[in-house]
């Protein structure tokens, strides 16, 4: 284990047959209250306006029909303006796989399908924040800001994930299982899924907003950025982690960021509204 302290309470202390702790444990074990991360810190009241947020990510299938419309028109008025121009809005992976998926090895260890990255059902991946930016204008709505995403995900009463303050391996999509986080022998994907799943298929992982998939499945893009404030960093803010994510990335707290050009097989988005 690290050198943060004791485990995680959810945390065995010693595996079946007395393992030894893994090193991944400690991962995990940051998710102990007053252990967040210092990008986490300080925590500090923030007044929101009313607003609505999307139950599911934006999926392949929705993201589809906003792709064909802006291939027809080519029209980027509705785009950021700081979007490059004639920006192409496809999914990266609806044309190519990296070469991490190339990699036979890694397919071999995690296979994925022609369908995995572009299924219509399935939370689209591999745009960057400028196409996410671009479908919500699209779609008559915005990113929620960092804010408002991690208020539908903890809800007033701040849960560490969405359905509460215990890890469970049950409700969410996310990774770390295949490592041997968990009593299950090592490699064993416990939720079903190395890569984004379905949309909606934790219905136990959803908040007290009744949003799903706000921990792993896709990582999603918000508006701001990182850092954010008059020296704002070029940097988005990524919150709610990832299928391919450790459980203690995928808190409602937790957050990281990207380029806005980034595109991965991890990274999706949803949408907010005005009312
Ligand atoms: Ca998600």
């Amino acid at each position: 284990m690290g050198t943060e302290g004791p485990a995680h309470a959810d945390v065995p202390k010693e595996w079946p047959g007395k393992k030894p702790l893994h090193p991944y444990d400690a991962v995990l074990a940051r998710a102990r209250p007053g252990w967040e991360l210092p990008e986490e810190r300080p925590r500090r009241a923030v007044s929101l306006k009313a607003f609505s947020i999307d139950r599911y990510e934006v999926t392949n299938g929705q993201y589809r029909t906003f792709l064909a419309w802006s291939r027809a028109n080519g029209d980027h008025r509705l785009c950021h303006p700081d979007e490059p121009a004639d920006k192409d809005h496809t999914p990266r992976y609806w044309k190519e796989f990296n070469p991490l998926l190339r990699n036979r090895d890694y397919a071999a260890l995690a296979p994925h399908e022609t369908d995995t990255f572009r299924a219509d059902d399935r939370p689209v991946v591999g745009v960057d924040w400028f196409d996410a930016y671009a479908y919500a204008a699209w779609a008559g709505k915005r990113l929620p800001t960092e804010a408002e995403w991690e208020l539908a995900c903890a809800g007033r009463e701040g849960r560490r994930w969405p359905w509460g303050q215990r890890w469970d391996w049950g409700r969410a999509n996310t990774g770390g299982e295949r490592k041997g986080l968990d009593s299950k022998p090592r490699g064993v994907e416990r939720d079903g899924y190395v890569y984004p799943a379905p949309v909606g298929r934790f219905p136990n992982g959803k908040s007290p907003w009744g949003c799903e998939d706000m921990a792993g499945n896709a990582a999603e893009w918000v508006a701001d950025r990182n850092p954010s404030g008059p020296s704002a960093g070029l940097r988005r803010v990524v919150r709610g982690g990832s299928s391919q994510d450790y459980p203690s990335s995928t808190r409602c707290a937790s957050r990281s960021s990207r380029e806005p050009d980034f595109r991965t097989f991890t990274l999706g988005f949803r949408c907010a509204k005005d009312p």
